[in-house]
């Protein structure tokens, strides 16, 4: 099955490669996969909500082939086909009325993803997208709604082959819970300096820049004094770019050979290494850290490719290093977190507290607006 092309609800985010796991926020008849899952009720009738919207996009026959199901139990899963819909399958789980918690309704919700995905595979399907099951009429809590579906998408793709697409509908469902949502807002009021903090940072390195320069000049110019002490350079030449050039570019030769021929560990390398030390296999880091098996395969095989900072980044949190290393592994591949960017102030709030869920931290991502880890390009 081909990686359905999607119209992302990212501005920033485009798909490159196939992954395993994605939130989305989408029409959820619109997607382009093997099966869509149905939020139904007991009778498998219609309704209204995400099922009503399936039923009038897949055409009357739906309804048709729903009628000789004999209704579906809570927790359970019974599939058709998908009419009119893009999808080719739907399939039609009954998720648990919230009832404040107490009544099984966390693992009758998880059994929904379950099923579901048991019966996408046995149908031989390759992608298969959710809606939030029971978070709308069934008034089960969004925040927690999200929490049981990624944990248990998440548990069962660690050993099968799908692929799985959260498709949230509402502006609501990216706002977590109130709690993280609040404490996140509040790390970003504290740290997100912002535009100000930019233009002050682009003088400052200007001015880095420039003071570089000037050394660089001086030092070239005692470089040639120190190998031709008695050479007067006439004053002209000396001022021309060529002559700067011409001077960094004598000094640097030698140099550079060398320094070529020992260079640091690079990112593959010290990613290699720490995969290592911490006596995790190759797949362990890359499906914590969301990123696809073929784009690992291409990090650790290719020496010269070049992987995007929410992909560096996803794999050094998949790592669990602390901080330091993480800004080292980052710096190796030419990236940085800064506090200027609500991207990397989100992400430095995660590992500052020590929370390493690459998940949790795109929940986080996603009410913020902001690109994911491991599925975006840079
Ligand atoms: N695409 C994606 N998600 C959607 C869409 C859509 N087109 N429409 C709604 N949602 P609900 P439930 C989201 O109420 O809570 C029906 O009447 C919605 O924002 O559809 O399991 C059935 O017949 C929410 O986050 O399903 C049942 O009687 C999520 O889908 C009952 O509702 C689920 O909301 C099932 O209730």
């Amino acid at each position: 099955m081909h990686v359905p092309q999607l119209r992302c609800i990212y501005s920033v985010m485009e798909r490159v490669e196939g992954l395993p796991f994605e939130i989305i926020r989408n029409d959820i008849t619109r997607m382009q996969v093997d099966a869509i899952v149905n939020a139904a009720n007991p009778s498998l009738l219609g309704g209204g909500g995400v099922d009503g919207a399936i039923h009038r996009a897949a055409g009357p026959q739906l309804l048709e082939e729903c009628k000789g199901l004999n209704g579906c139990s809570t927790g359970q899963a019974k599939i058709t086909k998908g009419y009119r819909l893009p999808a080719k399958y739907v399939i039609h789980t009954v998720g648990p009325v919230w009832t404040g918690g107490g009544c099984g309704e966390k693992e009758l919700l998880a059994s929904c993803y379950r099923e579901s995905l048991r019966l996408a595979a046995s149908y031989g399907c390759g992608t298969v997208a959710f809606p939030l099951i029971s978070a709308g009429a069934y008034g089960y809590p969004q925040d927690q709604a999200l929490k049981v579906a990624t944990e248990t998408i998440l548990d069962y793709l660690a050993d099968h082959d799908l692929y799985v697409y959260l498709v949230v509908f509402g502006h609501g469902a990216w706002l977590i819970s109130r709690k993280l949502y609040a404490n996140i807002q509040a790390y970003i009021d504290d740290s997100y300096i912002g535009p100000a903090y930019e233009r002050e940072e682009s003088r400052r390195r200007r001015i880095q820049a420039l003071h570089y320069m000037g050394n660089a000049a001086r030092e070239d110019t005692e470089a040639r004094n120190r190998r031709d002490p008695d050479a007067c350079m006439p004053q002209e030449y000396a001022l021309t770019e060529g002559a700067f050039q011409d001077a960094k570019a004598s000094a640097q030769q030698p140099g550079l050979e060398d320094m070529l021929t020992h260079m640091d560990e690079g990112f593959r390398g010290m990613l290699l290494r720490k995969i290592d030390e911490k006596r995790i296999t190759d797949a362990e880091c890359y499906k914590k850290a969301n990123v696809d098996r073929k784009l690992f395969n291409k990090i650790k095989n290719q020496p010269g490719y070049k992987p995007g900072k929410s992909t560096v980044l996803a794999l050094a949190i998949a790592l669990e290093l602390p901080e330091r290393e993480i800004r080292e592994m980052l710096a190796k591949a030419g990236f940085a977190l800064t506090r200027s960017d609500k991207f990397d102030v989100i992400v430095e709030y995660f590992i500052e507290h020590g929370n390493y869920n690459i998940f949790e931290i795109n929940e986080a991502l996603f009410s913020f607006d902001q690109k994911l880890l491991g599925s975006v390009t840079p």
